[in-house]
């Protein structure tokens, strides 16, 4: 059996209802309204919600339904984040991150491929063609949800892009604004936050570039309006509200590695078997339950991923 916990977010077994409750209290309203009504809301708009009607009945390459674990609550999911561009604490960007404005948004591309220049998030998502992958989510600091991300393969906006042979390493970074982020008013991390991926790595069908969640637009504590997802990695690797995207030669110097390089490294691959030097990654507390449990290796997808790293030594490249 399973014990719970009776935290803020845990009060109902039902998520999909629990989920509702908390948007209605959102600006969300209006969208969800017009989805209600059997129109199929605007999909090319970040802004709008997405139909579920949509969701259902697109094709997915891997959609994550194997997983029997129970999907978070949605409460936790948007009240429980590390976004340190809006506060440090756990509920601070839940509670800063209205200032953040998604709409107008562009993404700039350069480096090694043919499609350099300014993007437009409808230029780099296919709005029509969504996917709903529910993904285990485990953070390096030992803690872990299982979220029903809505995005496209990030493989499918790298081929828009055209990366030539030279791209070994696609990298990644989040907006520099002081007045939308007050936290970049504190210098814990150089700003901006930074993160990249192998080329291989990148366009792994798992790895993808998320708009939503459970069926509705990114929220911005989630990193809205885009964000990089990467199950089999720990959560620092998922790069929020990304406005850059270059395709490098050489490996790239992400931000926790510049903070930190002996204890977060580039690869970050979630293992059991490799302590991070100040705790053990061999288990984790499941957001909601009580007990905890034990961490997968590749966080359960080793079956889609370990060739990726086939000879390489783990303890070396963490
Ligand atoms: N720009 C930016 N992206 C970020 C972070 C951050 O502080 N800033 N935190 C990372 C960490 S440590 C985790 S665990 C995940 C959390 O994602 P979530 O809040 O959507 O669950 O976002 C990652 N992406
Ligand atoms: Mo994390």
């Amino acid at each position: 059996m399973l014990i719970k916990t009776k935290n803020a977010w845990d009060i109902s077994e039902n998520n999909v209802t629990s989920e509702k409750d908390y948007f209605s209290r959102r600006d969300f309203i209006k969208a969800a309204g017009l989805i209600g009504a059997g129109t199929a809301a605007s999909l090319s708009m970040p802004g709008s919600a997405l139909s579920q009607e949509k969701l259902k009945t697109l094709a997915n390459e891997f959609d994550g339904r194997d997983i029997q674990d129970e999907q978070t609550d949605a409460r936790a999911i948007l009240n429980y984040n590390n976004f340190y561009e809006f506060g440090m604490d756990k509920d601070d960007p839940a509670k800063n991150s209205h200032t953040l404005i998604t709409e107008p948004w562009t993404v700039t591309v350069d480096g090694h491929c043919e499609n350099r220049g300014t993007f437009s998030v409808e230029d780099l998502i296919d709005f029509n063609n969504l996917q709903e992958r529910i993904y285990r989510m485990r953070c390096v600091e030992a803690w872990s949800m299982v979220i029903p991300w809505v995005g496209v393969s990030l493989s499918e906006i790298i081929k828009k892009l055209k990366p030539t042979s030279n791209a070994k390493y696609v990298y990644f970074e989040t907006l520099v604004d002081k007045k939308q982020m007050p936290g970049q008013n504190k210098g814990i991390i150089k700003w901006p936050y930074r993160e990249g991926l192998r080329m291989d790595e990148a366009m792994n069908p798992l790895t993808i570039m998320a708009v939503g969640l459970y069926g509705e637009t990114l929220s911005n504590q989630n990193g809205a309006p885009l964000r990089l997802v990467v199950p089999w990695k720990y959560g620092f690797k998922g790069v929020k509200s990304i406005v850059k995207i270059s395709f490098v030669e050489k490996e790239p110097n992400s931000s926790w590695m510049r903070l930190a390089p002996h204890e977060y490294g580039f690869y970050a691959n979630v293992n059991p078997k490799v302590p991070h030097p100040r705790w053990s990654q061999a288990s984790e507390r499941r957001i909601g339950d009580f007990r905890r449990r034990d961490t997968l290796m590749y966080n359960g997808y080793g079956e889609m991923v370990a060739h990726l790293y086939d000879g390489m030594d783990l303890r070396r490249n963490f």
